[in-house]
């Protein structure tokens, strides 16, 4: 094991330990309630610190915030990906390679598991964004998303399709990172801690309730969030909100021609997400759900509470809608930039994508778009950050 030129950061610590008990001064970096150990909600970590994405770190405007922030950045503590020179070593390669450190990331996403960072073995065409073979260290509670072409649009003979679904287009797209899930209360509250992002309340909700500041929640996506907000939160935890294309290629997951994440069954049997079922239609009479559907979930359900698609994101349909970053063009998709498309330069309209938990028609397709005012929000509205390589 190769570690002297590394210093000790937190992944170094995470590595280390899970190999043959690591060097000593990484101890005091892992101890627990200090930066940057695993927390759920910021009562888990020291006086004055913040739980930021499921690690605790000093608040904003200490000097050591920055440094806590970075350390859930790709940079540290990796081979950059762009670096012809540096030999692979045995922590950067063989460590992570091995799986001594498991693929499902920090306890932000619904795995709860403590590992610190992901790791995704370089792809030996290119596709995974790295030239020349080094690991790639994909942020904590992020997926890679890998590089390649995609057709976004209305699937062929998908008869409910809409007019600004298409027509289909194939787009070459650049790899990128996504949150495997959407944006906890838990993790908007570090930002409203940090004095980044705005409280969340009822009287300011267009449309139902809000997650944030509701007992028992903290798991649930935050929802009620204008998207001026959700690119706040974004901008603070140092990454964005993704495109429209970006989202959509995530939730197709390399899987071509499915109208919907499970397929193109209608209705959904089993647990497809979290949809307008008959534990939403008790909630709420005059609703029509999902005949013959029942996912337990009245409204919104913990993040990850469904099985993740191909690429490891949860709840690409159903729980809450997403916002993405693009303004809306009704007939964008016929003029897209054949690669990724940044959407419209303006508009007055934005996106949401991937239904969301009063959905009970057809729109959790995957090609469904709901547009949507910049300033409103809704019960079923909430997002979830990308971030470029
Ligand atoms: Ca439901
Ligand atoms: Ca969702």
């Amino acid at each position: 094991m190769v570690l002297s030129r590394h210093r000790c950061g937190w992944l170094n610590c995470w590595v280390a330990l899970a190999l043959a008990g690591g060097p000593s001064g990484c101890q005091s970096a892992l101890s627990r309630n200090s930066a940057p150990f695993a927390c759920t909600t910021t009562a888990d970590c020291l006086p004055g610190h913040l739980c930021l994405q499921g690690r605790c770190a000093p608040p904003a405007g200490n000097p050591a915030a920055a440094d806590a922030v970075e350390e859930t950045a790709a940079q540290p503590d990796t081979l950059p990906a762009e670096d012809q020179s540096a030999p692979a070593d045995a922590l950067d390669s063989s460590a992570l390679d091995s799986g001594a450190i498991d693929s499902d990331g920090p306890d932000f996403d619904a795995t709860k598991d403590q590992s610190g960072a992901d790791s995704t073995p370089a792809a030996a065409d290119g596709t995974d964004g790295t030239a020349n073979g080094d690991v790639l260290v994909v942020p904590a509670g992020q997926v890679l998303v890998p590089a390649g072409s995609f057709w976004m649009g209305c699937v062929t003979g998908d008869a409910a399709c809409k007019a600004n679904e298409k027509p289909a287009h194939k787009l070459q797209m650049s790899a990128f990172f996504l949150d495997k899930t959407e944006v906890t209360v838990a993790a908007y509250a570090a930002c409203v801690a940090a004095g980044a992002c705005k409280i969340i309340t009822d009287a300011e909700c267009d449309v139902g309730a809000t997650t944030y500041g509701v007992a028992g929640k903290d798991q649930h996506p935050v929802t009620c969030v204008p998207w001026n907000q959700a690119d706040a939160f974004c901008t603070w935890a140092q990454r964005r909100l993704p495109t429209e294309a970006e989202w959509e290629r995530a939730a197709r997951a390399g899987l071509e021609n499915l109208v919907s994440p499970w397929g193109n069954e209608w209705p959904p049997t089993g647990g497809a997400g979290n949809l307008l079922d008959d534990a939403t239609v008790a909630a709420n009479p005059s609703w029509t759900g999902i005949p013959g559907y029942n996912d337990g979930f009245a409204e919104t359900a913990p993040v990850g509470s469904f099985p993740a698609n191909a690429y490891g994101l949860y709840d690409m349909a159903g729980n809450a809608a997403e916002w993405v970053s693009d303004w809306y063009g009704s007939t964008y998709y016929g003029k897209t930039p054949p690669a990724d498309p940044p959407g419209p330069s303006s508009g007055s309209s934005r996106l949401t994508r991937g239904s969301n938990w009063g959905i009970g028609d057809s729109d959790h397709r995957t090609s469904s778009r709901v547009v949507m005012a910049p300033a409103k929000s809704s019960g079923a509205v909430g997002f979830r950050c990308g971030r470029s390589l």
